[in-house]
């Protein structure tokens, strides 16, 4: 908590109050706020406090949805400035959040960063199946495919996509790329991708890496 810089912002998101996580992420960013502070010293920290006090029987879903309702209210403010100008296409990026997995906030923000690298995104949304990564891929013809995950049960879901691709007859063409709190440097590897970050802005130099290799 003593690394938080916008407390307000991180009860808001807390507290799941959408109108004020909006309200004072604007009236931080009229002021001069850097936008990755937000994100990663009031944002991303109130998630992970409110994912502590659910493990700990201390809230439940509807909790967590209003928190995220909240987060997403104030990642909308900050979105078009995490993009940045300018940048050069740097790839063709197909990314979804995995087959019986709910979670879009972490995947979002990895879009959102591979968007502002450069990198053209096609975002096909949670609970994605193998086929539907495949259609996907055949239809865009991405250069990356990025996989996120947050619950350790669908974990096998990504390795299913991994094989689908090979199966399909693409996985040659391209580099996958997987994320998620669950998700292990060892898992990637275990199941053939060929790179893991932890966080949204080392996916971004990671897809850069995989493509100019
Ligand atoms: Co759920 N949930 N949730 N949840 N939820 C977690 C993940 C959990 C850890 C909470 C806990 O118990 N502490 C736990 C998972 C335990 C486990 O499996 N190990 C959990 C659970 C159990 C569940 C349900 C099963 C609860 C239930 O119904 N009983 C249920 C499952 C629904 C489903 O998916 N089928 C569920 C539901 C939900 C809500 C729908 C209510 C809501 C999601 C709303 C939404 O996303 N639209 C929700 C939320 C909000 C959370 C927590 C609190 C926050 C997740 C989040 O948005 N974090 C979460 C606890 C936590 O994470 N501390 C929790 C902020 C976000 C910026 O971080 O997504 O980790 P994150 O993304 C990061 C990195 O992981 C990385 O970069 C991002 C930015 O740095 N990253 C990548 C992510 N994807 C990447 C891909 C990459 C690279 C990096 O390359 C491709």
């Amino acid at each position: 908590m003593d690394d938080i810089q916008y407390p307000e912002l991180y009860d808001a998101i807390i507290a799941g109050n959408a109108k004020v996580s909006a309200a004072v992420t604007q009236k931080a960013i009229d002021a001069g706020a850097d936008p990755q502070v937000l994100l990663n010293n009031s944002m991303i920290e109130a998630m992970n406090e409110v994912g502590r006090r659910f493990e700990a029987n201390e809230c439940f879903v509807p909790e967590l949805l209003i928190s995220a309702r909240a987060m997403k209210a104030a990642l909308e403010i900050i979105r078009p400035l995490l993009k940045g100008e300018g940048a050069e296409p740097a790839g063709r990026v197909v990314i979804g959040t995995v087959q019986g997995d709910l979670h879009d906030i972490g995947k979002n923000l990895v879009a959102t960063m591979l968007e502002g690298g450069g990198f053209e995104i096609f975002d096909i949304g949670v609970d994605a199946s193998p086929d539907k990564f495949v259609d996907a891929v055949q239809k865009n013809t991405p250069d990356l495919v990025a996989l996120s995950a947050l619950l350790t049960t669908t974990l096998p879901a990504m390795k299913r996509i991994v094989d689908k691709l090979t199966q399909a007859g693409v996985r040659e063409n391209i580099k996958v790329i997987v994320g998620g709190a669950p998700v292990t440097q060892g898992f990637a590897d275990e199941i053939g991708a060929d790179g893991y970050s932890d966080n949204a802005a080392g996916a971004v130099t990671l897809a850069r890496r995989l493509l100019a290799s």
